[in-house]
C-alpha cells in the first residue's frame, strides 16, 4: 500500500515514530508526497509538512491543515496521520479525491507544537502540557506561550493572559514563537493560493469559525456557518456524533491570537478550528479505541470542507 506496513494509525505515536513515519511516506509515494522543513521550533527541531499533491501544469491552488498545536491534544495528530493516510489509500479509486490532488496541494502539518508534544510523552506529570516550551518573560519559574493565541490577530486583546504561568500566556510579543512565525511565513507566502485554512483540536465536538474576537463578523460569516454545518452534519452521517458550529464567543469564550482568525484576516475565504472528541469525560486523555471512530467521522467533515473549496 501507499503508506508504511504495520503503521498502526490507531494507536497514539510519539514525536520519533511521527517523523520516521513521515519519512517513509515521502519515500513510498514518490512524486505524490514532498516533505517540507519551513521553520524550528524553540528546541531547534526541524518542523515539517508533508505536501500532497499531483503533478499539474496549472497553477495550483492549496488547503492548509494543521494538527498538534497543542501538545496534549493527542487526538490531533492521530487525526492528521489518518487523514493522509485515507488521502492516499483513495486517490486513485475515489475520483473526486483524484482531482482534488490534481487541481490542489494539500500541505498537512502533522505536529506543529513539537517541543510540547515531546514534553507530553516524557512521563505522567507531563501528559497534559499545552503550551510551547520556551521561556516567557518571567524566567525560569513558568515556561511557555499558548501558540494558539500568538498570532498576528487582534494580538493580546480579549481571551489571553499576560502572565507567563498562564495555560493561555499569549508570548512576550506577537509572533514571540518560533512555530508561529514559521506558519504565518509559509502561509503569507502562498496566501493567494490557499484556499481554506484548518487547524484541529480538541476536544469539545466544536467547528469554530472566526471570528474569535467579539467585536468582529467575517464578511462571509454565512458561508462559513454553511459550510461548517455541512461538515457537521457529515459527521453525524458516520458515527452519530453531534458537533457544534459556530464562533468561539458564541459558543464558548472569545479569544484572540488565534491561527484561524489571522488566516481570515489575510484574506484566506475558509477557515476552522476543529474540536475532536470527546466532550470532556476523558478529554485530552482520549481512549485509544476511539481514535478510529473519531478520525472516521472528522475525516467526513474534512472531506466535505474541502470538497467545498475545490468545486466553489
Ligand atoms: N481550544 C482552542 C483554544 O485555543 C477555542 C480554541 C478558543 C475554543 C476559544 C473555544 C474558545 O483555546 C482548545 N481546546 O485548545
Ligand atoms: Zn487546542
Amino acid at each position: 500500500g501507499p503508506e508504511p506496513r504495520n503503521y498502526d494509525y490507531f494507536k497514539y505515536h510519539n514525536m520519533s515514530e511521527i517523523s520516521g513515519w513521515m519519512e517513509q511516506l515521502e519515500k513510498e509515494n514518490q512524486g505524490v508526497v514532498t516533505i517540507i522543513n519551513y521553520g524550528y521550533t524553540y528546541e531547534k527541531q526541524g518542523i515539517k509538512l508533508l505536501k500532497i499533491g499531483l503533478a499539474s501544469t496549472e497553477k495550483k491552488k492549496a488547503i492548509w491543515m494543521d494538527c498538534g498545536i497543542h501538545a496534549r491534544e493527542w487526538i490531533s495528530p492521530a487525526f492528521c496521520q489518518y487523514f493522509v493516510r485515507q488521502i492516499l489509500d483513495t486517490y486513485k479509486t475515489d475520483e473526486k479525491i483524484g482531482q482534488m490532488l490534481k487541481n490542489m496541494d494539500l500541505y498537512v502539518t502533522p505536529v506543529l507544537n513539537m517541543d510540547g508534544y515531546a514534553h507530553t510523552w516524557f512521563n505522567q506529570s507531563t501528559r497534559l502540557w499545552r503550551k510551547s516550551r520556551s521561556p516567557g518573560n518571567c524566567g525560569d519559574s513558568c515556561m511557555g506561550t499558548d501558540l494558539n493565541r500568538n498570532f498576528d490577530a487582534n494580538w493580546g486583546s480579549v481571551g489571553i493572559s499576560r502572565n507567563c504561568c498562564s495555560e493561555v500566556y499569549n508570548g512576550a510579543r506577537v509572533l514571540s514563537e518560533s512555530e508561529a512565525q514559521a506558519v504565518t511565513d509559509f502561509v503569507k507566502a502562498r496566501s493567494s493560493e490557499i484556499l481554506c485554512f484548518l487547524t484541529i483540536h480538541s476536544y469539545g465536538q466544536l467547528i469554530l469559525v472566526p471570528f474569535g474576537h467579539p467585536n468582529i463578523t467575517a464578511p462571509n460569516y454565512d458561508e462559513l456557518m454553511s459550510v461548517g454545518l455541512a461538515a457537521a452534519k457529515a459527521i453525524k452521517d458516520v458515527h452519530g456524533m453531534d458537533y457544534t458550529v459556530g464562533s468561539s464567543p458564541n459558543v464558548l469564550y472569545p479569544n484572540s491570537g488565534s491561527s484561524r482568525d489571522w488566516a481570515r484576516l489575510i484574506g484566506i475565504p475558509l477557515a476552522f478550528t476543529f474540536e475532536l472528541r470527546d466532550k470532556g469525560l476523558h478529554g485530552f486523555e482520549l481512549p485509544e479505541d476511539q481514535i478510529k471512530p473519531t478520525c472516521e467521522e472528522a475525516y467526513a467533515g474534512v472531506r466535505s470542507i474541502i470538497t467545498y473549496a475545490h468545486d466553489k
